[in-house]
């Protein structure tokens, strides 16, 4: 028998011991942020649930209501907004909340007040919950350093690469939690009969290069040249390297954790048509750049890094090209070339 392994495998890592050894790294910490992430968590395991017996419940359907977007919203986005709103807020720990979901911002009743903003969207990609595809929260979490009584919508509307903290947590043929506290990335496996997260994919890193390129290529008609460049010599390529493969879920928690386990890249560019791409900066973009900074790889919006962009408005939407660091790098040089 093979002791050691038996050892590993009963030494349980969980998420909530995960953070509180981070936390001893910072004497001054006082079990905040811990307490948060228990309550993110705790929202995670809920939407888990529902969307695990979302077919059997009738939850899926239309809600009749259609979000700030635009786009229809269905039940299961109401209610895992609803589940993340309160949660968030009983924590005591968050005092503006941002959710996809909701017009405007959540200023937090002063006596529940702690010193933590989260931006949000509870149900990503949720245009493929009917057909039972991967779908997933992303969160990330500002910290203000203010007197709370003077918090204003400016606290959130920051440069990415001052989030405290980010993740995801993606409900597919498992539910997977992938996190950073600025120290590396690290990925959770829901264990379901013990209800926590254990770590399973400790100290992710992406790899350098990638074989994979992840776009709808639906609107390729509408691309600007760099972006269409860069997806020819995906297609074919003129050094004598292999085509690459395509995939693409169109659900961009999916998209993002298949790029940031086995590399590649995953887009979405500007078009003719929206010319500042689709994904929300603060609750899409800013989270999984950040991710993909702390794994190794990188985050560009076709003008710049994409953490430091400063955003003006909550649902402010930006172009997006993440991943492996090579891959990144060409796309920049494309733009840059493009500039001259
Ligand atoms: P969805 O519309 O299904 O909610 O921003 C939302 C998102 O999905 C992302 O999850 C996904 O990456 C993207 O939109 C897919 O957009 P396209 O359908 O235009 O490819």
């Amino acid at each position: 028998m093979d002791h050691a392994a038996d050892a590993h495998r009963t030494d349980l890592m969980t998420v909530t011991r995960y953070v509180l050894n981070e936390q001893s790294r910072h004497p001054e910490a006082r079990g905040d942020f811990t307490i948060l992430l228990s309550h993110i968590v705790l929202g995670c395991k809920f939407v888990c649930t529902a969307v695990n017996k979302a077919g059997l419940a009738k939850l899926i359907g239309l809600a009749g209501e259609t979000n700030v977007q635009g786009e229809e919203q269905k039940k299961l986005d109401v209610l895992s907004n609803e589940v993340f709103v309160k949660a968030l807020v009983s924590s005591g720990r968050t005092c503006i909340l941002v959710s996809e979901e909701d017009e405007e911002a959540t200023f937090v009743d002063p006596r529940l007040r702690g010193k933590y903003c989260v931006v949000f969207d509870p149900l990503d990609g949720s245009s493929n919950i009917d057909c039972g595809v991967s779908i997933g929260t992303i969160f990330g979490v500002y910290m203000v350093d203010k007197d709370l009584d003077k918090i204003s919508l400016d606290d959130v509307l920051q440069p990415g690469k001052n989030m405290l903290a980010a993740g995801y947590c993606m409900y597919g043929s498992s539910c997977t939690l992938v996190i950073s506290t600025g120290n590396g990335v690290n990925g959770f496996t829901l264990d379901p009969s013990l209800g926590e997260f254990i770590l399973t994919h400790p100290d992710i890193k992406i790899p350098k290069k990638g074989k994979i390129y992840s776009v709808n290529e639906g609107n390729a008609k509408n691309w600007d040249g760099p972006t269409a460049k860069y997806v020819e010599k995906c297609k074919f390529p003129t050094d004598g390297s292999s085509p690459k493969s395509l995939r693409y879920i169109g659900s961009m928690v999916a998209d993002v954790h298949r790029t940031l386990l086995y590399g590649g890249i995953f887009l979405y560019p500007a078009d003719k048509k929206s010319p500042n791409g689709k994904l929300r900066v603060l609750y899409e973009v800013f989270p999984m750049s950040f991710l993909m900074e702390q794994a190794g790889g990188q985050a560009f919006t076709g003008k710049e890094r994409a953490l430091d962009l400063i955003p003006t408005k909550i649902h402010q939407r930006s172009p997006i090209f993440l991943g492996s660091y090579d891959e990144v790098e060409e796309i920049k040089a494309l733009y840059a070339a493009e500039q001259k």
